[in-house]
C-alpha cells in the first residue's frame, strides 16, 4: 500500500516488505532468539509502569510496546500505580523515588539529560527502572534498554548510569523547501516538496524516533543558505507548519530551530537595511522573535550563515560578526533561546594568482579577535576542519583558540566529500581523531572533546553538531551502510570515548543481527572504509581534487585556477600549500606551540598532512620510507584493490543478509568500485605526466 500525501504528492511510507528492514534501521526491533535470554526477558515486559505522564514518558512508552510486541510478541499491560510484578517503570528521579524507590545519590550522579537502567529483583519478579534526572532522560535509557535487549545482553543485574557528556547535541538539515536538499544523496526532502511541507508526519515522526534514539535533541529543519521561500518560515504564512514539525520532535525530547536569512528585516521587513546597530531592525527582530514563540513556545533559536558564499551579513552595514550574533541573541534572550552563528566564513572570490590569502586561516582571523565579545546565548558554529568538510585535514585551530565564547562542532554527516553515499565511508574513525586532538589550549590534555563538551572553558552552552546524511529514499541514507554514520554521530557525541569498533559493532547487531560472521565482516568493512577511500582521493591532506560545484568524482585541477581558494599548486617540481610562518601563508601559528612547531617543521608533519601544510618535490621522502610521488602511484594502485576486497568480503555474506539490502550495498560498491579506477588513472597519469617520474613497479599510468 502506498500513501499518498494529498497536498503534494508525497509517497508517505510504503509498506510494501522489501523495504521494511532498510526503513527500520536500528530500530528494527527482530524476534529475541529464544533461551534463557528470552526468559528473562519475559520476567518484565508483561507491563509497563509510567509514573510521568508527560508526552516525552508518552513516547518512551510508545517504543516500549512497539518493542516488546515485535521481539517477545507481548503487548504489555500500561499501568501508572506501582506493584511488584514484573514490569519496567519509567519515571524521573523524584517520580520513582516517591513510588517508594530506593535510589540512593542517583540525582546527584546524573546531569539533565542522564539516566539511570536498575534491575530490583525480589523472590520470582523483577523490574528493570529507567530514571531519568528528566523525562527527556527517561526516553534515553528506554532506547538504551531496547539496544541491550535487541543486542540480546543479560539484564537481570543491570546497573548503569549514563550522562551525555555533550549539552547540544544538534542535527543540521540541509532541506530546501523545493523539496531538494543541498548535498543531499538520499533522494529528496521527507520535509518539503513543492515549496511546502510535505505533511509526511508520518515520517517525520519515525525521523524523531531515530534521532532520539541516539540522544540528539535539537534540530535545524532548513538549509543554511536560506533562499526566497524559506525566508518566509519565520512568517505567519508557513509558521503553523513549522509548529506542527515542532510538536512531533518536541514528543522526542528535540528542540526545533530555523535557519534564518540574515536580510529578513529587509526582504520580510520593509525596512531598507539590516544593519544591526539600527534600532528599527533590533526592534523588527525583537517582535519577530516574539511572534515564533507565540506558535512554538519552547523554539530553539536561529541557525546563522552570514558573510558566506554570497549570503548577506553584518559586513554590508560595515559591521562585525558579534554585532549581527548579538542582536539576535538580545532577541531571543527573553524566551531562552540561542542562536547558532557559523564560522564557515572566507573569501570566496579569491584570485588563484593571489598565493598569499589562504582560505584555511579566514574563519580565525575573523572570529578569533571577537572572542568574548559574543552574548552568552550566541553559539559559533564551527566545522571540524578550517576548509570543508575534507576526507583529510587539520583540526580547526579555533578549538581551543576561543576561550571566552560558546561554541559548538559541525561534523558532516552527509558524505558531500567522501563518495557521496556511492562510496563506503564510515566517518567515526575520523571524527574520533578530530575529538581526540589535543590542542593544548590548557596545556597537555585540552583535547576537541574537553573543548566542545565545555569542559576546558566551562562553557555555559557547548556540543556538537553535523550536517544530516538522510533523505527520502525507503533507506533513508542511500547507501545502506551509510546509517552507520548517522547512528555513530548520536553515539559517539552522547559519549565521545566509545571506540569505532564498538559504535560500528552496536549498529550491526541492532541492523542486521548478532551473527559473529556478519558482525566482523561488516565491522571490518565499516573500519578500512574511510582510509580506503582517501587512499585513492586527493593525496596527504592536500584535499579537493574533485568537480566543481557537484563535488563527485576526480578532477585535479577541477578548483586549481577558481576563486574558491582551494589549491594544490602542483607544477613540475612539487605539490602541496606552505602554510608555514617560514616561508608561507603563516597558518600554523594559529595553533598552540605543541602544535605549530610540529605543524611547521617539514620533519616533524605527520606524513597524511604533509601537503596542507607543505610544498615539496615529488622526490620527498616521507616518514614511511617512500617518496611522494611513489605514495601516489602505490595508495592508488592499492585503493582500488581494497575496494575488490570490499566486494569480496560483501559477496561473502551473500544468503545471510536480507536481498534487498544486499543488493543495494552491491550495487553501490560496483559504482564505488568503477569511480575508484577513475580516481586512480586520473590521479597516476595527472602526476606522472607533471613529474616525468616513472612508477617503480612499473604498473599501468597512462
Ligand atoms: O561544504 C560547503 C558546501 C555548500 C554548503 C557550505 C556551508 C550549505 O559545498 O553546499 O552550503 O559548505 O557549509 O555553508
Amino acid at each position: 500500500m502506498n500513501v499518498l500525501d494529498k497536498r503534494n504528492n508525497v509517497k508517505d511510507f510504503d509498506f510494501d516488505p522489501i523495504y521494511k528492514t532498510s526503513y527500520e534501521a536500528w530500530l528494527g526491533y527482530r524476534p529475541i532468539s529464544g533461551g534463557d535470554t528470552e526468559e528473562t526477558y519475559r520476567k518484565f515486559c508483561g507491563q509497563i509502569i509510567s509514573l510521568g505522564n508527560t508526552q516525552v514518558i508518552k513516547s518512551a512508552m510508545d517504543e516500549l510496546k512497539r518493542a516488546f510486541q515485535a521481539m517477545l510478541d507481548v503487548i504489555p499491560e500500561i499501568n501508572n500505580t506501582v506493584d511488584t510484578s514484573g514490569a519496567v517503570v519509567l519515571g524521573a528521579f523524584e517520580e520513582i523515588e516517591a513510588a517508594g524507590y530506593e535510589l540512593g545519590d542517583t540525582a546527584v550522579q546524573l546531569n539533565d539529560d542522564g539516566f539511570r537502567l536498575k534491575t530490583v529483583s525480589a523472590g520470582d519478579t523483577s523490574q528493570i527502572l529507567v530514571i531519568g534526572k528528566s523525562d527527556k532522560g527517561v526516553l534515553y535509557g528506554t532506547f538504551h534498554l531496547l539496544r541491550l535487549m535487541q543486542m540480546e545482553a543479560p539484564i537481570d543485574k543491570l546497573d548503569v548510569i549514563e550522562n551525555p557528556a555533550n549539552q547540544l547535541r544538534m542535527i543540521n538539515e540541509w532541506d530546501n523547501m523545493d523539496g531538494s536538499i543541498e548535498r543531499g544523496y538520499a533522494g529528496r526532502s521527507i520535509f518539503y516538496e513543492g515549496n511546502e511541507f510535505t505533511n509526511n508526519l508520518g515520517r517525520i515522526k519515525d525521523y524523531a524516533r531515530l534521532l532520539s534514539s541516539i540522544g540528539i535533541n535539537a534540530i535545524a529543519i532548513n538549509n543554511v543558505n536560506v533562499h526566497a521561500v524559506e525566508t518566509e518560515l519565520i512568517t505567519k504564512k508557513l509558521l503553523p507548519d513549522v509548529k506542527q514539525v515542532a510538536d512531533i520532535f518536541r514528543a522526542y525530547g528535540i528542540k526545533t530551530f530555523l535557519s534564518i536569512n540574515y536580510a529578513s528585516p529587509i526582504q520580510l521587513g520593509n525596512l531598507d537595511t539590516a544593519d544591526p546597530l539600527n534600532e528599527k531592525v533590533r526592534e523588527w527582530w525583537r517582535e519577530k522573535t516574539k511572534e515564533i514563540y507565540d506558535y512554538i513556545p519552547d523554539f530553539g533559536g536561529y541557525v546563522v550563515k552570514a558573510d558566506s558564499e554570497h549570503r548577506p551579513g553584518p559586513f554590508t552595514y560595515n559591521r562585525n560578526h558579534a554585532d549581527g550574533a548579538n542582536m539576535l541573541a538580545e532577541a531571543l534572550q527573553p524566551f531562552d533561546g540561542i542562536v547558532f552563528w557559523r564560522c564557515f566564513v572566507y573569501n570566496c572570490l579569491q584570485d588563484w594568482r593571489d598565493r598569499s590569502t589562504d582560505r584555511a586561516k579566514a574563519a580565525y582571523d575573523h572570529f578569533k579577535p571577537l572572542d568574548g565579545e559574543f552574548l552568552e546565548n550566541v553559539v559559533l558554529q564551527i566545522k571540524n576542519g578550517p576548509m570543508d568538510f575534507q576526507v583529510r585535514e587539520p583540526v580547526s585551530p579555533l578549538f581551543g583558540g576561543l576561550e571566552a565564547t560558546n561554541h559548538v562542532l559541525e561534523f558532516q554527516v552527509t558524505q558531500e566529500y567522501t563518495g557521496q553515499q556511492k562510496h563506503l565511508c564510515y566517518l567515526i574513525p575520523q571524527w574520533k581523531e578530530i575529538l581526540d586532538f589535543d590542542t593544548y589550549a590548557r596545556g597537555e590534555g585540552s583535547t576537541v572533546k574537553k573543548v566542545v563538551s565545555g569542559e576546558v572553558f566551562g562553557n555555559r552552552y557547548s556540543g556538537i553538531t553535523a550536517v544530516s546524511n538522510i533523505g527520502r529514499d525507503m533507506n533513508w541514507t542511500g547507501h545502506p551502510l551509510a546509517q552507520a554514520n548517522f547512528y555513530g554521530y548520536g553515539r559517539l557525541i552522547w559519549n565521545p570515548k566509545l571506540t569505532a569498533e564498538s559504535i560500528s559493532e552496536e549498529w550491526i547487531k541492532l541492523t542486521f543481527g548478532t551473527d559473529s560472521e556478519v558482525v566482523e565482516t561488516i565491522s571490518k568493512m565499516l573500519l578500512d572504509s574511510w582510509s580506503i577511500y582517501e587512499s585513492y582521493t586527493a593525496p596527504l591532506g592536500v584535499g579537493w581534487m574533485v568537480n566543481p560545484s557537484h563535488h563527485y568524482g576526480p578532477n585535479v585541477d577541477g578548483y586549481e585556477y577558481s576563486v574558491w581558494g582551494t589549491y594544490h599548486f602542483a607544477d613540475c617540481h612539487g605539490i602541496g600549500v606552505d602554510r608555514t610562518v617560514a616561508s608561507g601563508t603563516g597558518y600554523t601559528a594559529q595553533y598552540f606551540p605543541g602544535n605549530a612547531e610540529i605543524y611547521e617543521s617539514l620533519e616533524k608533519c605527520p606524513d597524511e598532512l604533509l601537503l596542507f601544510f607543505h610544498h615539496v618535490p615529488y622526490t620527498h621522502q616521507l616518514k614511511s620510507g617512500e617518496t611522494v610521488i611513489q605514495h601516489i602511484y602505490n595508495t592508488h594502485f592499492e585503493g582500488v584493490e581494497r575496494v575488490n576486497g570490499l566486494i569480496e568480503q560483501w559477496e561473502s555474506l551473500k544468503g545471510k543478509i536480507d536481498e534487498k539490502r544486499y543488493e543495494d550495498v552491491a550495487a553501490r560498491l560496483d559504482i564505488q568500485k568503477e569511480n575508484a579506477k577513475d580516481w586512480r588513472d586520473i590521479i597516476n597519469t595527472y602526476f606522472y605526466r607533471k613529474s616525468g617520474i616513472d612508477d617503480t613497479l612499473a604498473r599501468t599510468i597512462y
